[in-house]
């Protein structure tokens, strides 16, 4: 009897485990089946050696070279057999009908003596092996028949985000990524390259050179075309000089090997942004340049309206595009907004205009605006019925490259198989994919960084959804409820020291370290409020301290490791943890002071600076202190500030200013503007403003201001009417 149920329990577990081993390749394949022979086991051991079996036109091509670098090792004597080749091949001629269409797809077949892949193309074959290595990777094989093609032609990412530059070393890691989920679009393009945007005209020096030699080789060789994107719009004339410029400095790329161009008119104003000039140009490009080579992939172009919230029908722009420029020159396109998710109707909107399928620009997980959190939630909210109406679909991922694959592995299973693409999922695997040792760790730490907290483009990611029950309960002071969310804030802590001490990672432990730091805070923090909520009342204070002293940590190490001037901070559980935490912090004070007729601070939250504005595009700006300087965060579009409108900082104590100069980006406004400093006195007093030169946009404050002593400033439009100008920079220093 016993016997019986273990040989049942044994089957149940066969039978998973075999389904499992298919389920370990990502992109999921389009279609798979399982071919076991009558009385036959699917599963059994991954060969230790095998044979490889190919044309001799194949040696040398991508595929079998993947499979070089993968284990097993080859031997001409394994029993286990690998077919591989293209349709025509000698070597896979048996299948060759099986073989789907489509330049990347591919057909794959596995049984006990061996396997057989084959394709139309270098990469359809390439793509085929790294099913057959993700089938393997945990040392089993599958008997089964996969036919397997992308629904988007182009996939990838775009390197277009501003901030540092991804290193060399993250890029060869990310090519090698991209190779293995089977993306096949990397575009070089990261804003803070000067040979990129305002060097453009500029060659690369030789040691830069060389370096994009070598990604171009590494490229190749993981199947991905690598685009250079060049960024002319900021400064170029509409003139044969800059034109034949900008094609010479594609004729030096192209000799480092660069076969794909994409040229960028994003984030300008001015006469770059003129449509038929743009179109003129790619136009010239296309026929003088691309078509000569031969050898060269279609243009991409970003354009200037690159969203539907500033594409101007009346200004005629994208049509002009549409109509004027090349149909074969791809058109980049983020949505309806900046950041936004895509969906059919806002496809079919702008494939209308530019008179071909968009190309997907989707700034996600890109935090250049939003430095203060790491986004490391799955990727989820594009359409699921979308392939057929985008030309590509490509990714701007944030400046921390490792960090980024969380997104970009759903991004390659999105891409690849949207019909199948289940985000939640995806994203268990990836974070099993790029930390396999400490997945549990990682995803405990990732449930708390998802959201980006408010920003100017008004993107939101869930994050918390599973605490929010459990959140309301906590805050009706429930003591099972606080219980259990002190047990969160422990498992959080005890996953951000795990990952502190991850050996396995190095390059994801870095990027992640500030925010696995703050993590530690939080979750303390966290502890200490649960206590004020739950213990004896004797120990209230003492642990109110603690989560004051905490929530200054916190404020501390936010402005001590800065990262970057603009937003310095580092945000963890922003979504619910935190907020929530904050509320059972004031309630919990509330109800002490009730009881003891005390007065306690119930807000916890630490930051002496608060900003009030009346002009709406500045209203939700950070303010941060770092060091003795007090700044509000930029914003890259332009402001229009109204006729009387202000922007008031407020501290909570009284401070002294140093010094202090601010950028609106025009020249010349320091008039429109009134300066004013609120005295302990509460009196208003104005400070004079003045540029330094003509054509200098900074606006510098006059010598009384070094000393004055004051609790609020002040700025106002006093010109009497709208005023257009940009939001550079606003600071001050303290002494
Ligand atoms: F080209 C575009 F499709 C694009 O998205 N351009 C930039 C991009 O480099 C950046 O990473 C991304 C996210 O911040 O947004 C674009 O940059 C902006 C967007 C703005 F709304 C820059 C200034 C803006 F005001």
């Amino acid at each position: 009897m016993k016997k019986r149920f273990l040989s049942v329990g044994l089957l149940l577990l066969g039978a998973m485990t075999a389904a499992a081993q298919v389920s370990l390749v990502n992109p999921i394949p389009q279609k798979v089946t399982t071919t076991a022979k009558a009385g036959g086991e699917t599963l059994f051991d991954a060969p230790t050696a095998w044979h490889i079996v190919c044309d001799k036109a194949r040696q040398g091509s991508i595929a079998p070279k993947a499979l070089d670098e993968a284990a097993p090792r080859q031997d001409a004597k394994a029993r286990f057999t690998l077919r591989l080749g293209l349709v025509g091949d000698k070597a896979v001629s048996k299948v060759k009908k099986q073989v789907p269409t489509g330049e990347e797809a591919y057909y794959l077949n596995i049984d006990r003596g061996g396997a057989t892949i084959a394709a139309h193309t270098d990469r359809g074959l390439y793509y085929g092996v790294q099913t057959l290595l993700g089938i393997m990777s945990q040392g089993k094989l599958e008997a089964c028949t996969i036919t397997d093609w992308p629904d988007v032609k182009h996939r990838g990412v775009v390197e277009g985000f501003y901030g540092t530059p991804w290193s060399h070393e993250h890029r060869l890691r990310q090519l090698d990524f991209y190779g293995r989920h089977k993306m096949n679009v990397y575009i070089y393009g990261p804003k803070d390259d000067p040979y990129h945007r305002d060097h453009w005209r500029e060659p690369y020096p030789d040691t830069e050179a060389a370096r994009i030699r070598e990604l171009v080789d590494r490229a190749k060789a993981r199947g991905v075309h690598f685009y250079w994107a060049i960024h002319p719009g900021i400064d170029i004339k509409w003139t044969d000089a800059d034109r034949d410029a900008l094609v010479a400095k594609l004729e030096k790329m192209y000799d480092l090997g660069v076969r794909a161009f994409a040229v960028f008119f994003d984030d300008i104003w001015g006469e770059g942004t003129k449509a038929d000039k743009q179109a003129a140009l790619l136009n010239y490009v296309d026929d003088n340049f691309i078509a000569k080579k031969h050898d060269v992939a279609p243009l991409i172009m970003c354009p200037t309206e690159y969203n539907r919230s500033w594409a101007s029908d009346k200004g005629g722009y994208l049509r002009t595009l549409g109509t004027e420029m090349n149909k074969d020159v791809e058109i980049m396109w983020t949505g309806n907004t900046v950041v936004h998710c895509i969906d059919k109707e806002s496809m079919q909107w702008i494939n209308q205009r530019i008179d071909r399928k968009g190309y997907i620009w989707w700034n996600f997980p890109v935090s250049d605006y939003v430095r203060d959190h790491i986004l490391l939630g799955p990727t989820y909210g594009n359409g699921l019925d979308i392939a057929s109406d985008i030309s590509g679909f490509v990714s701007n991922p944030m400046q921390h490259a490792e960090a980024s694959k969380i997104a970009l592995y759903g991004v390659a299973d999105y891409t690849w198989n949207m019909r199948a693409y289940d985000y939640q999922k995806d994203w268990e695997a990836a974070l099993a994919e790029i930390l396999p040792n400490e997945k549990e760790a990682l995803r405990t730490f990732a449930l708390y960084n998802k959201a980006l907290g408010p920003n100017g483009h008004g993107f939101a990611r869930e994050e918390g959804d599973e605490l929010k029950d459990l959140a309301a309960k906590a805050l009706t002071l429930d003591d099972n409820a606080l219980k259990e969310i002190g047990t969160k804030c422990q498992q959080l802590a005890i996953a951000s020291d795990i990952l502190l001490a991850d050996k396995t990672n190095p390059w994801l432990i870095k990027e992640l370290k500030p925010w696995l730091l703050q993590g530690k805070n939080v979750a303390a923090y966290g502890e200490a409020v649960v206590a004020m909520a739950t213990q004896g009342v004797g120990e209230f204070t003492t642990y109110y301290k603690q989560a004051r002293s905490l929530r200054q940590q916190m404020f501390e190490l936010e402005n001590a490791d800065v990262r970057h001037p603009f937003q310095p901070g580092i945000k963890v559980a922003t979504g619910v943890l935190l907020p929530t935490l904050d509320k059972i912090f004031a309630q919990s004070v509330d109800r002490y002071n009730k009881a003891h007729q005390t007065a306690l601070e119930r807000v916890a939250e630490y930051n002496p600076f608060t900003l009030t504005a009346t002009v709406g595009q500045l209203a939700h700006q950070p303010v941060s202190l770092n060091g003795q300087e007090v700044s509000i965060r930029p914003l890259l579009e332009v402001v229009g500030w109204p006729a009387d409108a202000s922007i008031t900082l407020e501290a909570d104590r009284e401070f002294t200013l140093q010094g202090m100069d601010f950028n609106l980006g025009v020249k010349d406004v320091a008039r429109h503007f009134t300066l004013e400093v609120r005295r302990p006195s509460g009196e208003w007093q104005r400070v004079s403003l003045l540029h330094y030169s003509a054509d200098d946009p900074v606006i510098h404050t006059g010598n009384e201001l070094g000393g004055m002593t004051g609790t609020a400033i002040r700025l106002t439009n006093t010109s009497g009417a709208e005023q257009q100008v940009y939001f550079k920079s606003f600071k001050f220093v303290k002494q």
